[in-house]
């Protein structure tokens, strides 16, 4: 059993219901969701668009691999409505975005993923969620506490 830390965002259609209904098919499918923040309403980052984004951090105690729970978020962000990018050099609005940030202190770096999510530390749409629920988890590369992560932000 792994303890992973998942980002979410929505910035289309019922964010709130995106991201709970995410939620829900994460808890069936993937593990058991053992802490949920708050919702947090943030303005786009890295992109201009009038549509504000709902981000979420959840965590998730499950027995799937790395790519297999990449597999299992990829499929319910199609369930719910997510549509294929259109380019892979900018951010789009989006239904529903599941990002795994920690999986333990498991580090991983393919094509497919990479493991912690590479710009988690400079996000603070990411951080500031996550630091209500891990904040003295400690990110294996950095080797900083979340909460230091956000602060260095700040
Ligand atoms: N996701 C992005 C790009 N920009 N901005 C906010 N506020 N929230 C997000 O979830 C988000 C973003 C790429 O996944
Ligand atoms: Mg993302
Ligand atoms: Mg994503």
């Amino acid at each position: 059993m792994d303890v992973v830390y998942l980002s979410m965002g929505s910035n289309l259609g019922n964010r709130e219901e995106n991201i709970y209904s995410a939620i829900d098919k994460l808890n069936t499918v993937a593990g058991k969701i053992s802490a949920i923040s708050n919702l947090y309403e943030n303005p786009p980052w890295g992109y201009f668009s009038c549509n504000s984004f709902l981000n979420i951090a959840i965590c998730i105690e499950t027995n799937l691999s790395p790519s297999k729970l990449l597999d299992v978020a990829k499929q319910i962000e199609t369930e719910i409505g997510r549509k294929h990018r259109i380019s892979k050099e900018t951010y789009e609005d989006r239904i529903i975005d599941i990002d795994i940030i920690f999986f333990g202190n498991i580090i991983l770096d393919t094509p497919a993923l990479v493991i912690p999510h590479p710009l988690m530390w400079k996000r603070k749409f990411v951080l500031v969620p996550l630091s209500e629920i891990a904040p003295d988890v400690v990110h294996p590369v950095l080797k900083k506490k979340v909460s230091d992560l956000l602060s260095a932000l700040a």
